[in-house]
């Protein structure tokens, strides 16, 4: 049996409702692997959001009686499970539990006052777990542990600001902390893969203000924010994987890939010469630089592109910072038509601090425009949400908004009930704005499947075959689009009729 005194569980708590399968915790495997190499032996536990895995994982982890427990928390759910689980370990075990990742690192004040939490890790946590694991194991104090927040006498109290990492490569990346592939392989085209298992670099020279990328103050050197695994590493960790699990098709966690062209295209040919191919790549509508570009992604037949519209009004893209004008993601959208081959979605924020209703409309227009300058592109929408520390959360709270004021309360600012909020910073956002928000999701939802349903048609045999289900499939497709491009959703007789059609089609099969 190992030594509890050298054991450490980490946990991370997922709600993978939206999602078919599980993502790997990569921050967990860094912390672990960083831990391991210390000497000590970890167990790493990622229980979904239902009360029967936590509970066993609660059990396993009371019988280990580890040093301590480390809980890397998302914002939205999964947050208060992961609040419960530590109060519950903390009665049963009087362990110390370490609470870590960007959420915990923004709200660190509000969540060292739980009773429950005893350390907040603020930013990369390889180094201050360690330094935290000798601290408990010694029962040294906190004082000399470099990025962190702790409380003494009823006081936050916070430690000297660490370094970032400058060399990614000395870090370990141990995918044997991983015990249940199976939860993670999923199938695209029919082949096995596995999405966002490798940050192939951290950081993002861009300051959207709305993103997490753009608060500052955690780490002491911010001006050295990206940095970057050589090619090398990437490629041994990913040729690992493919050797391990066998997978076909992969993608990364990087928020923006493309930081140098080069590098990210060395990456990508390497990998596709041993098999392992990229399903979707997340960009920035400014890395799409030309059709040489396009086609080098082709011939690794990467054919999915996911990138940041987020607004399509250019007074709300400056107000964020965002470093595009409608008129550039117009050219670059006339570009990728010419490939029908590659599908491009982005997401549309909206709802951001000062937006108006008209500028949301003329934001959904301009999504709409894109849908047909590029009949393979899909936009979805996304309403905007505060997040501390960045300088759109500031100006909310100028707005009226009242930030929660524990973790329990932030599980609010999750994607349905942050409709509730919003009215705080819109003042336009009422009762009908949020029955219509919800009904634009149902359209688009509509619109995607007919316009998907196009694609595969044409792909297939030039146009759809002319039957009764075709025919009404493209009234309501139109009937769709005319709908959120006038902003109507009165009597939405469609939506329950494509409910219908689903019920019975469930059934029949
Ligand atoms: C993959 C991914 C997912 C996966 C799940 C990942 C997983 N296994 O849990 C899926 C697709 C399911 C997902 C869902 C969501 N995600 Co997500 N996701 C990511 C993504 C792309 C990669 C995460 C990752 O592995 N990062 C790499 C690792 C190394 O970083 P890390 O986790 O932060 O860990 C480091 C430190 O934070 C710290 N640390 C972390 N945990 C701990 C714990 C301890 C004890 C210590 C000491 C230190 C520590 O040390 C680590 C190493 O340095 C990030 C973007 C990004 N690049 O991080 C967004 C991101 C984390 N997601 C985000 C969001 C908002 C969501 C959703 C809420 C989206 C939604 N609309 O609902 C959901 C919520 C999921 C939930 N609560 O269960 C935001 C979080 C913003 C915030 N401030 O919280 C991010 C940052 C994206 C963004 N650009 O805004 N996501
Ligand atoms: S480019 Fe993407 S990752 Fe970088 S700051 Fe902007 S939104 Fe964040």
């Amino acid at each position: 049996m190992s030594d509890p005194k050298k054991t450490i569980a980490l946990v991370n708590v997922i709600n993978p409702s939206s999602e078919e399968k599980l993502r790997i915790p990569v921050g967990l495997i860094y912390l672990g692997s960083a831990l391991q190499k210390h000497g000590y032996n970890v167990k790493l536990y990622q229980p979904i959001q239902k009360q029967k895995e936590i509970q066993e994982v609660e059990h396993k982890i009371i019988e280990a009686n580890p040093l301590f427990v480390g809980f890397s928390v998302f914002m939205g759910p999964g947050s208060v499970e992961g609040l419960d689980m530590s109060e519950r370990i903390k009665n049963a075990l009087g362990t110390k539990i370490v609470w870590g990742g960007k959420f915990p690192t923004s709200i660190s004040e509000q969540a060292i006052k739980e009773d429950c939490i005893d350390v907040v890790c603020l930013g990369e946590g390889e180094r201050t777990i360690v330094e935290l694991a000798k601290a408990f194991e010694d029962g040294s104090g906190l004082e000399e542990v470099k990025g962190i927040c702790y409380e003494a006498d009823g006081q936050a109290v916070y430690t000297e600001p660490r370094e970032l990492i400058d060399d990614l490569d000395t870090l370990d990346y141990d995918l044997n902390l991983i015990q249940d592939w199976d939860r993670y392989i999923t199938k695209l085209n029919g082949r096995p893969a596995l999405l966002d298992v490798i940050e192939s670099q951290r950081g993002c020279p861009f300051h959207c203000r709305f993103c997490y990328q753009s608060r500052k103050g955690y780490h002491k050197d911010s001006k050295k924010v990206v940095r970057a695994h050589s090619v090398e590493w990437v490629f041994e960790k990913a040729k690992q994987l493919k050797e391990m699990i066998g997978v076909d098709y992969t993608s990364f966690c990087d928020d923006e890939f493309w930081i140098k062209r080069e590098r990210s295209f060395e990456i990508i040919e390497k990998l596709y010469k041993i098999g392992l191919k990229f399903f979707k790549l997340r960009m920035r509508f400014s890395s799409l630089k030309d059709e040489e570009m396009i086609e080098r992604l082709i011939a690794n037949e990467i054919y999915t592109l996911n990138f940041g519209l987020e607004s399509g009004v250019d007074r709300i893209l400056k107000l964020m910072d965002k470093r595009q004008t409608t008129e550039q993601i117009l050219e670059k959208m006339r570009l990728l038509a010419k490939y029908p081959q590659i599908t491009a979605g982005a997401p549309v924020i909206i709802g951001s601090p000062t937006e108006t209703k008209e500028e949301v409309l003329e934001s959904i227009r301009f999504a709409l425009r894109l849908c047909e300058v590029n009949p393979n592109f899909d936009f979805g929408i996304n309403l905007y949400k505060p997040l501390p520390g960045t300088d759109f959360f500031d100006m909310a709270v100028d707005l009226g908004f009242d930030p929660p004021k524990d973790i329990r309360s932030w599980s609010s600012v999750e994607h349905k009930l942050v409709y509730k909020l919003a009215k705080s910073w819109l003042p336009w956002f009422d009762k009908r704005e949020e029955l219509n928000y919800n009904r634009v999701f149902d359209y688009l939802r509509i619109l995607y499947h007919v316009r998907k349903h196009d694609r595969l048609n044409s792909k297939r045999r030039g146009f759809g075959k002319l039957n009764p289900i075709n025919i009404l499939r493209n009234i309501f497709g139109i009937i769709a689009y005319k709908r959120i491009y006038h902003w109507f959703f009165l009597f939405p007789i469609e939506i329950y009729f494509s409910g219908i059609y689903k019920y019975f089609k469930r059934f029949r099969s």
